[in-house]
């Protein structure tokens, strides 16, 4: 039975016939001709032609353009079960070609089978750290380039005291003299376990994992030797395939976090690109990140919540069958099953300070990450007090308590309100 892969696109266009223009999709990225082939090649090729599976055309309105939503049907038997081989198929010589956005992707059984998602997903790292009542809370490394191994340590403990579930790399770490990542890591765990003594707290250190692409899985496994316990990804950098591979490994036995460094070259525009839900979301998932940042609607690099509520839904739900149409041709396989891959840790980031927490706990429950870098840095009584207003921002965000109320009695957090103020 032929299976489908199913794009949705967005296209614009003051003239076109758009009906024409998604038969000419249909046809030119699956045989590339069809109507000039005779008839027993019409026969030969058919189970490779793409179909249209939809037209929704949309006059002027507001905004005084004329765009189309336009779904096509891929047959899977035309390109390998890889990510790769799916986007240059759907979205290859396309996104150069005039106006159009790629919304959506649903896959086919077939091609999802060639997938093992995340290998810890949301409950495994809750597992790892310990903590299933609230939203974990991570802490970035700031001002990371040029310092030697004891500043970075002491960077480390000071955040590790604050009461935080992970800290990460700042994605801008690279491999380097002065703080090689086995001398990192052992400098990093040591700072740790010293803050576990004092916390109780477990503590997941993602360490970024850099360099020439054919070196990264033995560089993450020489990590993970000295102790790593997370890795940090620059995943468009080197594409999802590269994350896949690092994630299918057996010797890569610690999550992986996904940055969303580049992002912001594909997914802004309403016109050009890939929708963020498809870029952070599914594929994110689909190519087994354990852990995805994306900017937030709230903080300094803003994406719209309508697209932070997508790239949730594809992170952590099972309904990405659910607007799947199945193609009008005899044979195609029903509608996929809803998905089993693990979820994986949705972490809204960029600007975040305690002041926002109320919002992140509205919009995306329990299962979160808060993330923050200046938010913790930057609290005027160091960053082990500005690790502290964060938890006590979620533990009132959590029992519904305003802010305001809850930062009587409660220095860190209350300083941390006087700076940055809140947001309920
Ligand atoms: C969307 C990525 C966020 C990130 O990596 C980062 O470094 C944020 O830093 P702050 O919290 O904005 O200081």
């Amino acid at each position: 039975m032929n299976g489908y892969c199913i794009a949705t696109y967005r296209v614009f266009d003051e003239k076109a016939d758009f009906h024409k223009k998604a038969l000419g999709i249909a046809v030119g990225l699956t045989v590339g001709s069809w109507t000039d082939l005779p008839a027993a090649k019409q026969a030969a090729m058919e189970p490779h032609l793409g179909l249209v599976v939809s037209v929704e055309a949309h006059e002027p309105g507001a905004s005084g353009e004329r765009y189309a939503d336009i779904r096509i049907a891929y047959p899977d038997i035309n390109f390998s079960g890889d990510i790769p081989a799916l986007l240059v198929t759907v979205f290859g010589k396309l996104s150069m070609d005039g106006r159009v956005k790629l919304l959506d992707l649903h896959f086919s059984p077939r091609f999802l089978a060639n997938f093992a998602g995340p290998k810890f997903g949301l409950q495994g790292v809750r597992e790892l750290v310990g903590v299933h009542d609230r939203p974990l809370l991570m802490s970035i490394f700031k001002s990371v380039i040029g310092h030697d191994l004891p500043a970075l340590r002491e960077q480390f403990l000071q955040q590790a005291l604050g009461g935080v579930d992970l800290i990460k790399d700042d994605e801008i770490l690279f491999e380097n003299p002065l703080t090689p990542i086995e001398k990192r890591v052992e400098a990093c765990m040591f700072a740790a376990a010293e803050a576990q003594r004092e916390t109780g707290q477990k503590l997941l250190y993602a360490v970024n994992v850099t360099g020439p692409a054919a070196k990264l899985a033995d560089q993450a496994k020489r990590a993970i030797g000295a102790g790593a316990n997370a890795l940090l990804f620059n995943v468009l950098a080197y594409g999802f395939d590269t994350l896949r591979e690092l994630a299918a490994d057996e010797d890569i036995t610690v999550p992986i976090m996904a940055h969303p460094a580049m992002a912001g070259a594909l997914y802004p525009s309403p016109h050009y690109g890939i929708a963020a839900s498809v870029l952070l979301g599914k594929l994110m998932r689909l190519a087994g990140a354990d852990i995805v940042l994306f900017p937030s609607p709230y903080g300094s690099v803003v994406m719209p919540r309508e697209d932070n509520m997508a790239i949730r839904r594809a992170l952590v739900t099972t309904d990405w069958a659910a607007d799947y149409v199945s193609p009008p041709v005899a044979g195609a396989a029903a509608d996929p099953a809803p998905l089993t891959f693990k979820p994986s840790f949705p972490v809204p980031s960029a600007g975040i300070h305690p002041g926002l927490v109320p919002l992140i706990v509205r919009d995306f429950g329990q299962d979160t990450i808060v993330n923050a870098g200046g938010g913790v840095h930057g609290h005027p009584q160091g960053a082990a007090a500005g690790g502290r207003a964060f938890r006590e921002a979620i533990e009132a965000a959590c029992r519904a308590i305003p802010l305001r109320d809850y930062a009587a009695g409660r220095p860190a957090l209350q300083a941390a309100i006087d700076i940055w103020g809140v947001r309920e």
